[in-house]
């Protein structure tokens, strides 16, 4: 905590040597981790593929039958994985891309339009899920499977190591665990929270301004700060399924509104882009012309991931009791992908279309405020637009609160001591975690951040949990060989096999 408030009280005194120094750090450090970072987020999707498939992947994760439907299961999953920063990404991502293209196209080409979209399915696709899952993955085994007290990395760490949690080490994973989550939520408020502002100050006709991102910040506050009190059940759950059920109707809406054919044609473009060229998007590193391409956005995401891996993992853990092992990592993989190409398919191409047909220059205008100003731009052509942009203030809000909501939640359960299966941490404790969260991103944007800074506190707090990741890696697969390496396939697939009466999980709490 003292940590925290030292690099928060630094940055809000000296900003200039604050941005100056991480772009350094961010430079250097994206280099040396570069192709590591590639290669390990490639080995992690091939490690996870062969599990689901291997006769591991029918052990299931506790005996009981799942808490929630799996609908609910996999809402729960998208939206708490996907924080407010996304719908910013939605509108702006492929022109990042069209601008500067990855894979050597020429940049401002139809070409550059095409790999913009199939950049950004890859960005959000299956190997992005997959770093999500091995985080979950190790911590769900470990507390269901081994029954192990504790839902937080350091206990898992510590029960694979054999160092106590409660010891210097189990610290030091947990300040890990505390600094990647910060890191991760800093991008996001830093990203969303002026877009936010610009949404409302247009709808009010003022100017935006950092009383408007106060005001906002309060609003979220008290609604995930209450919701986390409630808990996951009468909580968390309950802003996720506004969340999922106003996303659907958003993206719907613009669908059908929009500029349809061109959504359908040009996805299915990309899916196809994407799929053939997967491999050597995942592993190019533009040695010859030595682009910042590979760094600037693949290692970028892959690391912008890995700081919501650990709380993801936590929370993905904690609402998969009861799951096989095949189900989960399929269904991140799978489903959570799925989730976000339909999500992007729709608002990327709206914005897309937009700026092909020379109505907004959606491309032009990063260099100028981010892109802020055009998303509104765009949500300006639909009809009844203010209603639109009322709509997607609100829902931003959402996606922002069932985030901030979980990663509170996880922290809690981080800080609690041996929780045991069936427990949440106290109220108190989750309160005083909501408070934290809220008081580092506003420091991020009280000092107004350009994007390379807000980028380098994802680079800079997720490497460590690299090491923290491989060790769980490890763990699981020493776990999983000590438990079932001598069980044949038929018997794992026997032993897991829920009982009858407990078949039907979609009855289950929805
Ligand atoms: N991802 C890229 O800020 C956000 O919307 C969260 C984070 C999924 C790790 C997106």
């Amino acid at each position: 905590m003292t940590i925290v408030l030292a690099i928060v009280v630094f940055l809000g005194l000296f900003p200039e040597k604050g941005t100056a120094f991480a772009n350094q750090v961010f430079g250097f450090l994206t280099n040396l981790f570069g192709v590591t970072v590639l290669l390990f987020t490639f080995g992690v999707l091939a490690f996870l593929v062969y599990i689901a498939f291997s006769k591991y992947g029918d052990i299931r994760l506790g005996k009981e039958k799942p808490q929630f439907s799996t609908k609910s299961w996999i809402a729960m999953m998208l939206t708490a994985g996907l924080g407010s920063a996304t719908v910013y990404w939605a509108f702006t991502e492929w022109a990042f891309y069209y601008n500067t293209p990855g894979l050597g196209a020429d940049p401002q080409t139809s070409a550059a339009y095409e790999w913009g979209l199939a950049y950004n399915f890859f960005h959000w696709g299956v190997s992005a899920w997959g770093l999500y899952c091995i985080a979950a993955l190790p911590i769900a085994y470990h507390f269901y499977v081994r029954k192990n007290k504790g839902l937080s990395l350091s206990s898992v760490v510590g029960e694979i190591t054999g160092f106590k949690s409660k010891g210097v080490v189990g610290k030091i994973v947990d300040i890990i665990f505390i600094f990647t989550c910060l890191g991760g939520l800093s991008i996001t408020l830093g990203l969303s929270i002026p877009l936010l502002s610009q949404g409302i100050a247009s709808i009010l006709g003022i100017q935006a301004d950092f009383s408007i991102d106060l005001i906002i910040i309060i609003i979220i506050s008290v609604i995930f700060t209450l919701s986390s009190y409630l808990g996951i059940e009468k909580g968390i759950k309950r802003v996720t399924d506004l969340n999922t059920v106003l996303a659907l109707v958003f993206i719907g809406l613009i669908f059908f509104i929009g500029p349809t054919m061109f959504i359908i044609s040009n996805s299915t473009n990309a899916i196809g882009l994407m799929i053939q060229n997967f491999v050597h998007m995942s592993l190019w590193t533009d040695p010859i012309e030595n682009s910042s391409f590979p760094f600037d956005w693949t290692i970028f995401y892959w690391l912008y991931w890995i700081t919501y891996a650990p709380f993801m993992g936590v929370f993905v853990a904690r609402i998969s009791r009861g799951r096989k092992i095949k189900e989960l990592i399929l269904n991140m993989l799978i489903s959570g992908s799925l989730g976000c190409w339909i999500f992007f398919g729709i608002l990327q191409n709206f914005s897309m279309d937009a700026n092909i047909r020379g109505i907004v220059d959606v491309a032009g205008s990063l260099s100028v405020d981010g892109g802020n100003q055009a998303i509104i731009d765009v949500l300006n052509t639909l009809p009844l637009s203010g209603v639109f942009i009322l709509f997607f203030v609100v829902l931003s809000m959402l996606f922002l609160a069932s985030t901030l909501d979980s990663a509170s939640y996880t922290l809690a359960a981080t800080t609690t001591k041996g929780l045991k299966d069936h427990e949440d941490p106290t109220p108190f404790h989750r309160l005083f975690w909501c408070l934290v969260v809220v008081l580092v991103p506003l420091t991020i944007i009280f000092i107004d951040a350009p994007l390379n800074t807000i980028k380098t506190a994802a680079v800079v707090t997720s490497i460590p949990l690299i090491f923290v990741l491989l060790i769980m890696i490890y763990g699981l697969i020493k776990w999983m060989r000590e438990d079932f390496g001598d069980t044949p396939a038929q018997v794992i697939k026997e032993q897991n096999r829920r009982k009858k009466t407990s078949k039907n999980d979609d009855k289950s709490i929805s």
